[in-house]
């Protein structure tokens, strides 16, 4: 009984318009597992029910399985009983109630997909969301079939010391033959999608926390044995997320323990399984010597964010796929909030627009481009995007600036209040937000259904002594979605005298003065706003805190932002001016309007005068005197440019760098290491000094600086920002450096990860025969995601002028590495196309070589996965 010989049709289009609810329910599945050497064996019995008016029961499977057996009701059922498919099988005939057992056999070993059940470092793991269950046993695998599950897991002793699975741990003991067994009850019913199963010999950290109603959980962090000591921050993260959940949300953990297991092949960062969360290696292993501040900042961040679905994705989960939003976008938000709480507030918001725009915004603006609730799929893992998970959460950020944090807890309250333990949508959760605030939110769902970045443009007009800010706003066409509607969003404005102090100007028409500036609500397309007796020289400070996720556009001239980036008390828009301020200047390098050699002296004099500010926290002030991104450049010019922006950058750089020299160095020299420690003042140290020694790269003599730095550094957050700049510089011996420092940290998988980053990452020119290059290297791995990511994706998305290489080597390197990790891990291997599909950006050279490599690729790809994204790529 295997399905594998079955015809290989391409999946069919599924829409969310022809939504059906299950027609059978389950209540509770009772899994065993028997692992053996080569194969294992599942037995799932699961009671259904008739729920609606169908005779025979459909389960979903896949391919890789075969199956073994089906009994209904105890008694085994023959060929004729049922109709085994591909993807499929049918029951034919089944009664009201009824019980099934259905026994499959896997090859986890063989499973190089990682998804389902597979092998990851010599222990057995499972990822099943979104539709992993389905290759473990045939099953209803939809995320709006709850049931209660039981799972039995037996394995050999010596090599599979831990059995695990979701919920509270049951009975456990030894069996012949040198095998045990472990029991598992959740008493929780959840989707397949959350079922997690893990045997392997692992070192467990284990610690606990008591809960605000006094209940004692224990929490295991299961790691290789090796690896345990670089557990505690995860572990100490972990607690302060629970804590944090509890203070902000009033949401408790609802299980006797909590257990994460790191496993080092995994296709995305972690899976939030109920009370088993699996996680990506990098986002739980973190020493000083190994990893950066950003590494402990993802740690942390992801840690809570698997935390947080327990209550937003886990208790309330989605009721289709196409409402993935729901968990991952509330949860994103709840993870942002949290990490905001823990770290800086101010440097938290810029790092997430930051992301936002350099992921999200191309996303948006390109041929992937999809509404936050999509419509369609072929494939649901192509829908993990950042207009899911970011932008979505940026819809649930302006709903929280809408209704304000009291009316957004008492919503979150509600929306447990209707939906605990159900499959719901977008839309519930969004009526509980209006229910609980009163605020009509009809209009603002829109966010939800158009894709697509709006563009906001403010033009101030003087009329006496009057200011009036016109807003307008516009959102471009995208695939499938012609026509666009103005959007509800929030606009926060601030006002500031000639002086540089925070004034309120009174506001004629709809709009409201907050603690953090003035709160305008624009629902239309046109929309103007009159400012009462505004002096003169008074400069407004527009989109504070980036409320909505839109394009700004403005008339504020080099003086005003030079003046904004001294005195706005507002970070975001501090840096957001100083954002402006450097691009526009590039721009117009770009367009040959400036000579880059000519830097107004907005810019200089802004620059120098940030150097001697002593007020200004040093992670933002890091920020401030850091050049907008080549991605940030190019997403404000129609035709894309990327060695005309590289260029013109590198030239502002080492401009500053020549102008400041004395300045540069001599701040560096202040901010000397003491010992190193986590704390958040050091760390905003650290930003400065490496923002710093970036331009002092440009310096004669930097040869010295960079590997001083390197050299003494204590911490792996200095020594990787040093050796990014050796890898990207012409310094004599930096091929010796980069051997040296392979050879110190071979043994270890994360930090050869950044080794080969860094690399890919390089702005040299001979960049694409590296990468090619270390492709073959003996550490590359083609079938591990972190390390195909960190050469290849370093190189794709952060490397824009050497991916762009006019000779499209960059873009052939790209569509041959796609092809063949195809084979091997298609889901991994379709998040790597969205850089292709930007061509219609480009110059009409490159256009036709991104074209011409994306056809070679739609020629040999076999998964739907990535024929998905080819084809709309190709558009
Ligand atoms: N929910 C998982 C992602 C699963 C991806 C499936 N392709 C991680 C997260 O968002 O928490
Ligand atoms: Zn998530």
């Amino acid at each position: 009984m295997d399905a594998r010989a079955s015809a290989n049709a391409p999946k069919q289009e599924i829409r969310l318009a022809d939504y059906q609810p299950p027609a059978f329910s389950i209540e509770t599945i009772d899994l065993v597992f028997r692992l053996e050497d080569e194969v294992a064996v599942v037995e799932a019995t699961s009671n259904f029910k008739r729920e609606g008016d169908v005779r025979s029961l459909t389960l979903d499977g896949g391919p890789y399985m075969s199956l073994k057996r089906v009994a209904l009701n105890g008694v085994e059922l023959g060929g004729n009983a049922y109709t085994l498919n591909r993807e499929s099988l049918s029951i034919h005939e089944v009664p009201d109630a009824f019980t099934l057992t259905v026994v499959t056999e896997l090859r986890p070993k063989e499973n190089t997909r990682l998804e389902g059940l597979y092998f990851s470092g010599g222990n057995y793991c499972t990822q099943c969301e979104a539709e992993g269950f389905r290759h473990i046993t045939y099953y209803l695998d939809r995320p709006d079939v709850l049931a209660r599950y039981n799972v039995r897991i037996e394995a050999d002793k010596a090599k599979f010391p831990v059995l695990l699975s979701n919920g509270n741990p049951g009975a456990m003991g030894d069996l012949a033959g040198g095998r045990h067994f472990a029991e598992w009850h959740d008493p929780h019913p959840k989707p397949a999608y959350l079922f997690a199963m893990v045997a392997g010999k692992l070192g467990c950290l284990t610690d606990s926390f008591t809960t605000a109603s006094g209940k004692e959980v224990t929490l295991n962090i299961y790691a290789a044995e090796a690896d345990l000591a670089k557990c505690d921050y995860a572990m100490a993260s972990l607690q302060r997320s629970m804590k944090w959940d509890e203070e902000v949300f009033g949401l408790e953990y609802d299980l006797d323990v909590y257990n994460i297991v790191a496993v080092s092949d995994f296709n995305m960062g972690a899976m939030e399984n109920k009370g088993l969360n699996v996680f990506n290696t990098k986002y739980v292993l973190a020493s000083p010597a190994t990893a950066t501040d950003a590494d402990f900042d993802h740690v942390e961040g992801v840690i809570g964010h698997e935390y947080f679905h327990n209550w937003t994705g886990n208790r309330v989960t989605c009721r289709d796929w196409f409402q993935l939003s729901l968990k991952e976008g509330l949860t994103v938000f709840r993870d942002q909030e949290f990490s905001s709480d823990m770290t800086s507030r101010a440097v938290k918001r810029l790092d997430d627009v930051r992301t936002l725009r350099m992921i999200q915004f191309p996303e948006d603006g390109g041929p992937l481009a999809h509404p936050v609730r999509p419509e369609k799929y072929i494939e649901i893992n192509n829908f993990y995007t950042a207009t899911v998970y970011n932008k979505g959460a940026e819809v649930i950020r302006m709903m929280h600036r809408l209704i304000g944090a009291d009316a957004f807890r008492r919503g979150m309250d509600l929306y447990f209040e209707r939906h605990d333990g159900q499959a719901v949508t977008c839309e519930d959760f969004v009526c509980a937000m209006e229910d609980a605030s009163g605020v009509d939110l009809k209009h603002f769902r829109l966010w939800y259904s158009q894709a697509g970045t709006p563009s906001l443009t403010i033009k101030r007009e003087r009329d006496g002594t009057d200011l009036i800010l016109k807003l307008e706003q516009q959102t471009k066409a995208t695939p499938g979605q012609g026509e666009k509607k103005p959007l509800h969003m929030p606009v926060l404005v601030g006002w500031l005298d000639a002086d540089g102090n925070e004034i309120q100007p009174a506001l004629e028409g709809e709009g409201v003065w907050t603690e953090d500036g003035c709160l305008l609500e624009l629902t239309a397309a046109h929309q103007a706003y009159r400012f009462r007796d505004v002096p003169d020289g008074a400069v407004p400070s527009l989109l504070r805190a980036f409320t909505a996720p839109v394009s700004l556009d403005h008339d504020l001239s080099p003086t005003e932002l030079a003046f904004l980036v001294k005195h706005d008390r507002d970070a975001f828009a501090r840096w957001e001016a100083a954002q402006y301020m450097y691009g526009d200047f590039l721009l117009a390098c770009v367009a040959g309007k400036a000579n880059v050699k000519d830097v107004p002296s907005e810019i200089s004099t802004t620059f120098s005068h940030l150097l001697k500010d002593t007020v200004t926290d040093r992670a933002l002030l890091a920020e401030l005197l850091t050049l907008p991104s080549e991605i940030a450049i190019g997403q404000r010019m129609d035709v894309l440019e990327p060695s005309k922006i590289f260029d013109a950058r590198e030239a502002l750089l080492a401009g500053l760098a020549k102008a400041n020299s004395e300045a540069l160095t001599s701040l560096y020299m202040s901010l000397k290491p003491g010992s190193y420690d986590l704390k958040q003042e050091s760390k905003a140290q650290r930003r400065l000094r490496n923002a710093l020694l970036r331009y002092i790269s440009q310096l004669p003599g930097a040869d010295d600086v960079l590997r001083a730095h390197l050299d003494g550094a204590d911490n792996m957050t200095d020594r990787i920002a040093a050796l990014a700049m050796i890898a990207s510089s012409d310094m004599a011996d930096r091929e010796a450096v980069l051997e040296a420092f392979y050879t110190e940290w071979q043994h270890d998988d994360l930090v050869i990860d950044k080794w080969f980053a860094v690399q890919g990452q390089s702005t040299r020119k001979d960049a694409v025969a590296r990468v090619l290059e270390l492709m073959q290297h003996p550490a590359f791995k083609l079938a591990n995601p972190n390390r195909l990511r960190s050469l290849v994706t370093s190189f794709s998305m952060l490397n824009q002028a050497r991916f762009h290489e006019a000779d499209g080597s960059g873009y052939r390197l790209l569509a041959d590495t796609i092809a063949r990790v195809d084979k091997i891990n298609p889901q991994t291997a379709a998040r790597l196309v969205a850089p292709l599909g930007r061509w219609r950006r480009m110059g009409e050279d490159r256009q036709v070589l991104m074209k011409t490599a994306l056809e070679r690729l739609r020629a040999q790809v076999e998964s739907d996965d990535v024929r998905e994204l080819v084809d709309k790529s190709l558009g």
